[in-house]
């Protein structure tokens, strides 16, 4: 099956991987390049050997596309995906006058007292986001991140971009050009504007024989958390552009940069590997959607998923 792309690489990080030291202090298992393909054609590309949660992964890409980077949206759709992230400019800003939060993400996982603290800060934290406009705008706001860069990327001139759109346009008009790029890769945004500089940077599209494909260079991928929801994210928008193109669907080409397992992810990938992968599901489209900038959640449908139990593992923030 077209899952075995994805458990070859966990097997070439564990058995060729360098071990590697991390922004996080966690360290790693790493390799440097490495490219995964999937046949969209075959089923859609959500892992079987853990369950992998579609509802987070198509809200999160409605919110790319919708332009947000406020993770007020995610936790109206309840995806807590980004929390951590926005949390963090939160207790680390003047506003914030709690416990001391420093280096949550670690001692959370070592001191099961603070773990408490930080828990009780967090909640607060998500109410505080939901309820309070005023405070969401400040602190729910993950700078120039995906959105921005896709749907409003600034220009020189004091005008906007919005990539996403002209690259329709172009697969549209022009499906043979060369030219069918996105960057999120802001060099002027990456050293102070954002929560986390951007994974996924860039990607481009293809048509051949009828067929949309899609490549993605992710500079940095967290094998076992975040590389199987971009495989399903990048397959969810390859899906819905070609269904606004009328075009079939061709591949997802996934090429990795730094591709590491974090040290505390290891027994969780051993576990996975174990296990043996069934059939990919299949995705259904609200067929009267014309514009992908029209979906919302229940235009999208993962049909015949089946898949062995998921597997927790603590995220490095
Ligand atoms: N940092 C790191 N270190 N790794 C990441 O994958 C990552 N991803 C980010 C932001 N920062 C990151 C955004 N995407 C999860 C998945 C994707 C993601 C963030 C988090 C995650 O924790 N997934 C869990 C389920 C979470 C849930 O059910 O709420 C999983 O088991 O897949
Ligand atoms: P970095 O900025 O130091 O590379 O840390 C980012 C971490 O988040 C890294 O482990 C990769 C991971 N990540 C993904 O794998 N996919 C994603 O979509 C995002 C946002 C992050």
């Amino acid at each position: 099956t077209g899952e075995q792309a994805y458990l070859d690489l966990c097997r070439t990080v564990l058995e060729t991987g360098s071990k590697k030291e991390d922004r996080t202090n966690t360290g790693t298992l790493s390799v440097f390049g490495h490219q995964m393909r999937f046949d969209l054609s075959q089923g859609f590309p959500l892992l079987t050997t853990k369950r992998v949660p579609f509802r987070l992964i198509a809200s999160e890409l409605l919110w790319f596309i919708k332009g947000d980077t406020n993770i007020q949206y995610l936790l109206k759709y309840n995806n807590n995906i980004w929390n951590e992230w926005a949390f963090k400019q939160w207790v680390e800003s003047e506003a914030y006058s709690g416990p001391d939060m420093t280096d949550f993400g670690n001692r959370s996982q070592t001191d099961a007292q603070f773990h408490e603290l930080y828990s009780i800060e967090m909640e607060k934290f998500k109410e505080k986001i939901v309820n309070d406009d005023a405070f969401a705008e400040k602190y729910g706001n993950l700078g120039s991140v995906y959105g921005q860069q896709w749907r409003a990327w600034k220009t020189s001139q004091g005008e906007t971009i919005d990539q996403l759109k002209q690259v329709i346009e172009s697969i549209k008009v022009n499906p043979d050009s060369r030219r069918h790029m996105v960057t999120a890769w802001n060099p002027e945004d990456v050293p102070s504007n954002m929560a986390l500089p951007p994974c996924h940077t860039m990607f481009q599209f293809y048509v051949a024989e009828g067929k949309l494909s899609c490549q993605l260079y992710q500079r940095s991928g967290d094998v076992f958390l975040g590389v199987p929801f971009n495989i399903a994210s990048y397959a969810l928008l390859t899906h819905l552009i070609a269904h606004e193109c009328n075009l079939e669907v061709g591949e997802f080409i996934h090429t990795l940069g730094d591709a590491h397992i974090y040290s505390n992810h290891i027994e969780q990938v051993n576990t996975q590997l174990n296990r043996t992968p069934m059939n990919f599901p299949t995705l259904k489209l609200n067929q009267s959607i014309t514009s992908i900038f029209d979906f919302e959640m229940e235009d999208m449908e993962i049909v015949n998923y089946e898949s062995h139990s998921a597997i927790k593992a603590p995220v490095a923030v």
